[in-house]
């Protein structure tokens, strides 16, 4: 089911736990390594407000931690990266081409 719901009233407003159920009732989880003067991570941003899709938002700028596990994980420290799975995907072009074809548009 598509949705917002979260119990973390915080992750809630900031897009959700990040967990989507797909129409086909697979799970994806997603989250998004970002920090807030990116311009290129609020083109990402405003586009997935435009979507019914639940995005985890994991700031680098905030968090040293996820920083780190960044870079471990990537050895890169670029953001955006849209996380699929725990998978990541960079460029902002393609990470939003991706949401879009497979993300409703809010109604
Ligand atoms: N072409 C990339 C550009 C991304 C980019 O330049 N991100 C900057 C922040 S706005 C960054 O992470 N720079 C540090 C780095 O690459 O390590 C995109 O569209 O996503």
């Amino acid at each position: 089911m598509w949705g917002w719901g979260s119990d973390n009233p915080a992750k809630s407003r900031e897009g959700g736990d990040g967990n989507n159920t797909m129409p086909d009732g697979s799970t994806l989880h997603l989250a998004l390594y970002k920090y807030d003067a990116c311009g290129f991570c609020s083109r990402v941003h405003r586009a997935i407000d435009q979507l019914e899709v639940k995005v985890e938002y994991r700031d680098v700028s905030t968090d040293r931690q996820m920083r780190l596990d960044h870079r471990e994980r990537t050895g890169r420290t670029t953001v955006p990266a849209l996380y699929i799975d725990d998978e990541p995907m960079f460029e902002s072009r393609d990470i939003i081409d991706w949401l879009q074809e497979r993300f409703p548009t809010k109604a």
